[in-house]
């Protein structure tokens, strides 16, 4: 038995100690060197790895881990936001349960303590993440076929169709994540609708905060997508999947992060994909260089968000004729329902999802590092226009081809 230990957040020599000490990783005559490279909103990061006299270059390193720690509270904000250390579990559990689906398609998690809130996993410095490597236009051809496979696979076999329903419930009770939850809620689903303070809000667009604190259809659409967060346990979700939490590269893809997991409807995550890749469709107007190139990186990326939605859907449809355990399932007529309703909260999740990364606490990086600031508020009202337009239209949605029409024009009108 291990002896308990005092939460404390690690230093970099901490780090390299406890790195030491888990068995069969490093020789205990090896040089370890360790970097801090959170870049997130809420923990801390360490890489540890071995340098040799040929490389001291990390991701050359044959021997390396990643050490992530929780802090009791908020990073992006600071000690006034208290936290539970709980996500750290919340976070190994998960990524445990999605290895066990998908393991190709996650990081291996190697230790979770308790005690320190860390987990200790697959070092991933060859990988890029995702969301830097769109803002160079970088290609990448098996992403859709991935991230469709991680959805489908992880959806299916955590909701009723694919897990005996009394173990569906005990999975239920395990991910329960108040504190995680909270964040969403208020953050996608309540600030951006209010004068909140936790609103994070361009002077140029605040005409448009003003409007979405107005915009009573809109609030109505968003309270009923808010209404299902809150009650619908209807698979494990990741609960943050965007593109900052993929890790990349032409032929891999690795899902990482998944502190938010708990059960909810699966529209949320798939959603959260959708979003992302539009924000960064909209963003081409300062990473892509030309019109042409930003024309067809645009196409190419829209083309990336109906093959997910295609692809997620046909290997939903076959895990279901081959995998599913409730026998009422098989009732005519309701598979299609139920993709209809899946693909229809993943389209009003998607745009509610745009909208708070414009005005609310968390920004991304595709639309807030842009330098020239009219470009910036001209990508700004883009999202906000075709977010709001997801939202309104979402319970009408009957194909993602609707979605990618909204994109297009949404990008063309604004710009106009
Ligand atoms: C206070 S945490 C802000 C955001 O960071 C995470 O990545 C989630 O998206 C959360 O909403
Ligand atoms: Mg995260």
């Amino acid at each position: 038995m291990t002896k308990s230990t005092v939460y404390r957040p690690l230093c970099i020599e901490d780090a390299v100690q406890l790195a030491r000490n888990i068995e069969g990783v490093f020789s205990p005559t090896a040089s370890l060197r360790c970097e801090e490279i959170g870049d997130g909103n809420l923990n801390l990061v360490f890489r540890v790895y071995e340098i040799s006299k040929d490389t001291t270059d990390s991701a050359l390193s044959p021997r390396r881990i990643i050490i992530k720690q929780a802090l009791p509270y908020a990073k992006v904000v600071g000690e006034s936001w208290p936290l539970t250390l709980d996500r750290a579990r919340i976070e190994s559990q998960a990524l445990i349960a999605q290895g066990q689906l998908v393991p190709h398609l996650v990081p291996k998690v190697y230790l979770y303590n308790p005690d320190l809130a860390l987990t200790v996993m697959e070092d991933l410095s060859d990988y890029t993440i995702m969301r830097a490597g769109l803002m160079q236009r970088n290609l990448y051809p098996l992403f859709a076929e991935h991230i469709a496979e991680f959805l489908a696979k992880t959806l299916f076999f955590s909701s009723d169709l694919g897990l005996n329903q009394q173990d569906k419930k005990r999975n239920v009770e395990r991910f329960i994540n108040p504190e995680l939850c909270k964040i969403t809620e208020d953050l996608i689903f309540d600030d951006p609708y209010t004068a909140s303070p936790n609103n994070n809000c361009d002077a140029a667009i605040e005409d448009e905060l003003k409007k979405l604190s107005q915009d009573r259809g809109l609030q109505f659409e968003v309270m009923l997508l808010r209404e299902k967060f809150l009650t619908q346990a209807q698979a494990l979700l990741h609960g943050d999947l965007h593109t900052g939490s993929i890790f990349i590269t032409p032929e891999s893809t690795k899902v990482i992060d998944p502190e938010f997991a708990y059960y909810g409807p699966m529209g949320f995550d798939i959603g959260a994909i959708i979003a992302n890749l539009i924000l960064n469709t909209i963003s081409q107007e300062h990473w892509s260089a030309d019109e042409e190139t930003r024309r067809q990186y645009r196409a190419y990326l829209l083309q990336m968000v109906r093959d997910i939605w295609n692809q997620f859907e046909s290997r939903f449809r076959s895990l279901w004729d081959n995998h599913v355990v409730d026998r009422m399932a098989q009732t005519d007529g309701y598979q299609d329902t139920y993709l209809t309703r899946v693909l229809q909260d993943s389209v009003g999740y998607a745009g509610c999802k745009m909208i708070r990364r414009i005005v609310g606490l968390a920004h991304v990086a595709d639309i807030d590092s842009i330098s020239d600031l009219h470009v910036r508020e001209r990508a700004q009202r883009t999202a906000l226009f075709i977010g709001k337009r997801l939202v309104n239209m979402n319970r009408r949605i009957q194909s993602i081809d609707e979605v990618i029409t909204a994109c297009e024009h949404g990008i063309a009108g604004v710009q106009a």
